[in-house]
């Protein structure tokens, strides 16, 4: 075993504004980096991940669980939070308390202090996996942000407008990374454009994406 991957690395940890109420904080979540992943895999051996269907009968190609109090699901009936996993008629796992603690503080730095998620999706990227552009407009206060960590390989995170004709900015997000996301940004549409092949050392073949919300 290698003792530790990163000792030799140093953790620049900067901040990036995408637009006013969104921020991109490198490296944020990288000190947690491995009990993210070890809460994950927990998590998931329970309430597995799964590809949810869209209400129009599409099988998503990002494999998807949820922690926290409330669930986000997808299936004929439509999109909503629910505290129940549907595969197995039980609650979602409880959320760790280093999963809240980080989502807490990241976004107390962007600017957000009241912050307390209430909600957490999984979602589990493989090579050719990705997710369109769309709102996170399930929430019922939106003026809470959105807190949202890359785990694992890197992927192109897009960053549109209000419209979804408007041209997204296309963001590259890495292991570690955190985007807040809220106030006059917090309906913007946004998604991540198809994951390449790679390896990373913590996850393997995949990206791991944690989005924390207040849901209800
Ligand atoms: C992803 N993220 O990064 C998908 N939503 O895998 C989201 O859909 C998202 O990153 C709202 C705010 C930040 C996000
Ligand atoms: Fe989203």
């Amino acid at each position: 075993m290698t003792p530790d991957l990163f000792a030799d690395l140093p953790i620049e940890m900067t901040t990036e504004t995408l637009s006013e109420g969104a921020v991109v904080l490198r490296q944020f979540a990288f000190p947690q980096g491995r009990d993210l992943l070890g809460e994950i895999r927990r998590i998931t051996a329970t309430a597995h991940l799964r590809h949810m269907k869209t209400p129009g009968g599409h099988s998503m190609s990002v494999a998807m669980s949820c922690c926290g109090s409330w669930g986000w699901v997808t299936d004929a009936r439509g999109y909503r939070y629910q505290a129940e996993d549907p595969c197995s008629g039980a609650l979602w796992p409880a959320m760790p308390s280093v999963f809240s603690a980080l989502a807490k503080s990241a976004a107390l730095t962007a600017g957000y202090p009241d912050f307390t998620p209430d909600a957490c999706l999984i979602n589990c990227y493989e090579p050719g996996a990705k997710m369109g552009l769309h709102q996170d407009k399930n929430e019922r206060d939106l003026s809470q942000p959105i807190v949202s960590v890359s785990l694992g390989l890197p992927q192109v995170f897009q960053f549109g407008g209000l419209t979804r004709s408007e041209r997204p900015l296309n963001i590259p997000l890495g292991h570690g990374d955190v985007v807040v996301w809220g106030g006059p940004s917090r309906l913007r549409y946004h998604g991540v454009l198809t994951l390449k092949a790679g390896t990373h050392p913590l996850t393997g073949a995949c990206r791991y994406n944690l989005t924390f919300r207040c849901a209800r």
